[in-house]
């Protein structure tokens, strides 16, 4: 799968991009992503990117041009799945994850400032965002976009790790995980985990993610 992102500051990304399990995908070819600075495809001579807004107000608004330049460059050698990254979007959870993890080109636009012009829209298919407060840019948010839709590629994750059993996916809290030693400086790992009998463990373990999630999360159970 290829991600394109288009941004105002794709020095943000690198670490994140190269970090443990994405590093991972990007290495074995599972996942392509790049970023785009919307600056180079300004065509004003300042490389201006973002104007005062008709109608006045605070702040500055991203202009139509340099994005519908860049956007063009990404899908120039066929269609791509568009997604701007926007707090007043839909919440990301993890059936939009699995949706847009089947894409086969996405590009992620990253808004910023007070906002993208609103004649941009007619060049996205839709708006994500993640979660009910306002950060500075969508540049996080689309970290945290792709980080959450590699997990549902097929091959990033080992087999040493499921997206069906945990968080969320069932509507439950995880349920407690211990490693050895069974003994750490006084505090036992809990007795049936060092019992062998898997369905006990199961049992125990569905039991502590309902707790959890009544203590935490009771607004999960009743979904
Ligand atoms: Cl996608 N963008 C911004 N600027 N703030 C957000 C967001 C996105 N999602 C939650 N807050």
């Amino acid at each position: 799968m290829k991600i394109d992102i288009l941004t105002l500051f794709p020095e943000m990304f690198t670490g994140v991009l190269s970090a443990s399990i994405l590093g991972r995908a990007a290495a074995a070819d599972l996942l392509t992503v790049e970023t785009h600075n919307i600056r180079d495809y300004s065509t004003d001579k300042h490389r201006k990117a973002d104007d005062y807004p008709f109608g006045g107000g605070a702040g500055l608004v991203m202009m139509a041009q340099p994005i519908f330049d860049c956007m063009a460059a990404m899908t120039g050698e066929g269609p791509a799945h568009r997604v701007l990254l926007t707090p007043r979007g839909a919440p990301l959870c993890p059936d939009i994850a699995k949706r847009l993890a089947n894409e086969e080109h996405l590009v992620l636009l990253c808004g910023h400032y007070e906002g993208v012009d609103e004649r941009v829209m007619t060049i996205i298919d839709e708006e994500v965002s993640i979660g009910d407060y306002v950060l500075t840019g969508g540049e996080l948010p689309a970290m945290v976009l792709v980080d959450c839709l590699a997990r549902f590629v097929p091959g990033v994750l080992g087999g040493e790790m499921s997206t069906e059993e945990e968080s969320f996916v069932n509507d439950l809290l995880e349920y407690p995980q211990y490693t050895r030693p069974a003994d750490f400086r006084g505090l036992q790992v809990p007795e049936i985990l060092l019992s062998g009998h898997h369905a006990n463990i199961q049992a125990w373990r569905r039991s502590q993610a309902e707790e959890k999630t009544r203590q935490i999360r009771p607004d999960l159970l009743y979904k």
